[in-house]
């Protein structure tokens, strides 16, 4: 048998548990994660390489109801990730039931030409998955289903076997050492962005989308990484200032640890916040921020 590759879109509703799934069947952090939904916001590619197949999975954004252009160009990125398929795992949640959100993304996989498969995530959270997963299987006519705990990692063997038995044959698609195709400043932007939204509530995970500025390696030892994180209200600006700047410094200096992580030496991160009144609506501000309209 010849070499297989092909492209496995990773859809849901936000929450789920795509991004945490991706990492977990890469083994390595390539898309955030956090307890607040609509944390993704692009495609986001890791790749999958075995001896005899490369499969690319493509991790989306959760489809929502939105309520901004921003919101809007997430929900079309991940049906645009959909159709350029080969395959397409519609990821749930097996320990609630099916909501609306759910019931959309699956109206929606019935619609595209591509097979389509259930993925039942969070299966650590219930005692007994069995009937659990009909009221999902019902949704529409999925191909197969598999239950997995991308926090636990169970289940990953049998879907990984699957998965590259179901891709076509054909020739790689990236080199053999590459992981993900995002820039470094795309990764950095999105690790300082995970602690804002694991340190903030209400509107400002929602409101703020982190730019970097500059970046220089000033020592073989040390990278300098200047970095604004936009939000859109001056009161939001306050909050993640915090007293003192308090929390503006312990957010750096959570996402500074895994930057040095990820460099393997010192980061000095320098951490700026600006207010630019609804950037989510704003076609020039989305497009800066690295969320242009995923049609061009
Ligand atoms: N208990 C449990 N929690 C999980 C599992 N998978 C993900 N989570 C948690 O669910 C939350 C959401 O995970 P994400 O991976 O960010 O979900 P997502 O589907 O990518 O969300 P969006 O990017 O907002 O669409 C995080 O707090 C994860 O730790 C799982 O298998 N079990
Ligand atoms: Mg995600």
């Amino acid at each position: 048998m010849g070499y297989r590759s092909g492209f496995v879109a990773l859809v849901g509703r936000p929450n789920v548990g795509k991004s945490t799934l991706l990492n977990a069947l890469l083994g390595r952090k390539v898309a955030i994660a956090a307890k607040k939904p609509q944390t993704t916001r692009n495609r986001i590619v890791g790749v999958l390489h075995q001896p005899d197949s490369q499969v690319v999975l493509v991790d989306t954004p959760g489809i929502h109801q939105p309520q901004h252009q921003l919101g809007r160009r997430m929900n079309k990125t991940a049906r645009l990730s959909a159709k350029d398929a080969d395959l397409v795992w519609h990821i749930v949640d097996i320990s609630r039931p099916p909501n609306q959100e759910d019931r959309e993304v699956a109206r929606f996989c019935q619609g595209i030409r591509m097979p389509v498969w259930l993925v039942l995530n969070k299966a650590d959270l219930v005692s007994q998955v069995k009937g659990r997963w009909d009221p999902y299987r019902a949704l529409m006519g999925y191909h197969t289903h598999f239950v997995v705990s991308a926090l636990e990692e169970t289940g990953l063997k049998a879907l990984t076997r699957a998965v590259i038995e179901a891709m076509p044959e054909g020739a790689p698609y990236y080199p053999d050492d590459m992981i993900t195709d995002q820039s470094e400043d795309f990764y950095i932007g999105e690790v300082v962005r995970e602690q804002v939204l694991d340190m903030t509530r209400e509107e400002i995970p929602y409101s703020i989308a982190v730019a970097v500025d500059e970046r220089v390696l000033r020592r073989p030892d040390l990278t300098y990484i200047r970095c604004t994180i936009y939000v859109e209200r001056d009161g939001q600006k306050a909050i993640l200032i915090g007293e003192g700047g308090h929390m503006l410094k312990e957010i750096g200096k959570r996402a500074r640890a895994e930057l040095e992580t990820y460099y393997g030496h010192q980061v000095f991160l320098d951490l700026w916040v600006k207010t630019r009144e609804g950037w989510r609506d704003q076609d020039a501000w989305l497009r800066r921020l690295g969320y242009a309209d995923p049609e061009r």
